[in-house]
């Protein structure tokens, strides 16, 4: 009787012992399950980390990709260089100069409300008095970060290159028309999208208006350019700056060439190879050569040397021609014949290129 007990006793015994084993053998499934699956989600987590972040740097260390520059419409700055053609030879105080201007403050304003025309009384090599009218038009008008394009819009008065009618004005597709055309059409593309840096966009009048070599009136200095002599010695607001300035003259001829213009080089040289760059960059190398050019008197001089602002002229330059500029330049045959699609969209896109990209 005793015997059995102690054996039952001994019996129960193992079977707690057997249970308490059981129990322990459960516990290091259990702790082993959660290690392997600590250890997955741990893995996991590693994983991530050490990849995604390296992502995330690159795209942040690269601004670049995250911009999208607007897309330059050629077909309606070619519009824009027709209409003011349309309205004759823009020559100051004549009525097409008259109509073309009101047309241009017109546009603008349909793109930003600040625009602002500039008058100024100048007297002419030949003695005459007129008011001239930088038309001015900003976009982010607040921004104190600004850059500033520039093109002049009257045509010459003269046709003193041409064999023919050398004594009436022309109508300066070309020379005038396709730099503002261009200009226009950024100030679309700004309306529609707003570049991060503030942008004025200034046309200057009555840059053509120089004397001609064979003139019989007294010679006098500084005869071309009045509408961009008045501006930078007196901007449209006072303490007015900009970063840096590039000028259009001349940029919608086929097959044009633009050189590296002499005082752009001198007096912006790092504005020069950023365009240049770009230009290369988006594949129109063909159209910025990096050849130096000569010296060039035109509107960038004054804004550099009066204005202080580092500006860089976009100008055609023709080593075939005698006078280095376009075969068209000061005679009649400057009209639409002489404007080409593709060259406006060549300066166009590489400008947008360089615009969103400040
Ligand atoms: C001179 O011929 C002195 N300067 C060229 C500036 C110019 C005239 N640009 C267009 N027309
Ligand atoms: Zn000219």
């Amino acid at each position: 009787m005793v015997e059995k007990e102690a054996a039952g006793k001994l019996k129960n015994r193992f079977k707690m012992i057997d249970m308490k084993y059981d129990i322990f053998k459960k516990k290091i499934l259990l702790k082993r399950e959660v290690i392997s699956v600590m250890g997955t989600i741990i893995m996991l987590f590693i994983f991530s980390c050490s990849t995604e972040p390296q992502q995330k740097k690159k795209e942040v260390s690269d601004p670049k990709l995250k911009i999208d520059v607007p897309v330059f419409n050629a077909d309606s700055a070619y519009i824009f260089v027709e209409k003011q053609v349309s309205f004759g030879p823009r020559v100051i105080s004549s009525k097409p100069w008259k109509n073309c201007a009101i047309w241009l403050e017109k546009k603008f304003r349909t793109y930003t409300p600040d625009v602002i025309v500039q008058e100024a009384a100048i007297t002419t090599y030949d003695g005459k008095n007129h008011t001239l009218k930088n038309i001015i038009a900003s976009f982010s008008a607040e921004k104190v970060n600004r850059i500033a394009l520039f093109a002049h819009w009257d045509s010459r008065h003269i046709a003193d290159h041409d064999t023919e009618n050398q004594n009436s004005p022309i109508l300066g597709a070309n020379d005038g028309g396709s730099g503002v055309g261009v200009l226009l059409e950024l100030a679309r593309q700004f309306s529609l999208k707003n570049p991060k840096i503030g942008v004025d966009i200034i046309l200057f009048d009555a840059e053509d208006y120089g004397q001609p070599e064979n003139s019989n009136f007294p010679i006098m200095q500084d005869s071309w350019c009045l509408g961009s002599q008045h501006w930078s010695k007196t901007p449209h607001q006072s303490n007015y700056n900009a970063r840096f300035g590039i000028l259009l003259d001349m940029v919608g001829a086929k097959n044009a060439s633009f050189y590296m213009e002499g005082n752009s080089s001198y007096f912006a040289s790092s504005i020069l190879q950023k365009v240049w760059k770009k230009g290369h960059e988006i594949g129109f190398g063909k159209y910025f050569e990096y050849k130096n050019g000569p010296e060039i008197m035109d509107d960038h001089v004054y804004v550099n040397i009066l204005a202080h602002i580092p500006t860089i002229d976009i100008i055609e330059y023709d080593p075939s021609t005698e006078s280095h500029f376009n075969k068209h330049w000061h005679t009649h045959k400057d009209d639409m014949n002489n404007i080409d699609r593709e060259t406006l969209n060549a300066v166009g896109q590489t400008l947008l290129e360089v615009v969103y990209r400040e």
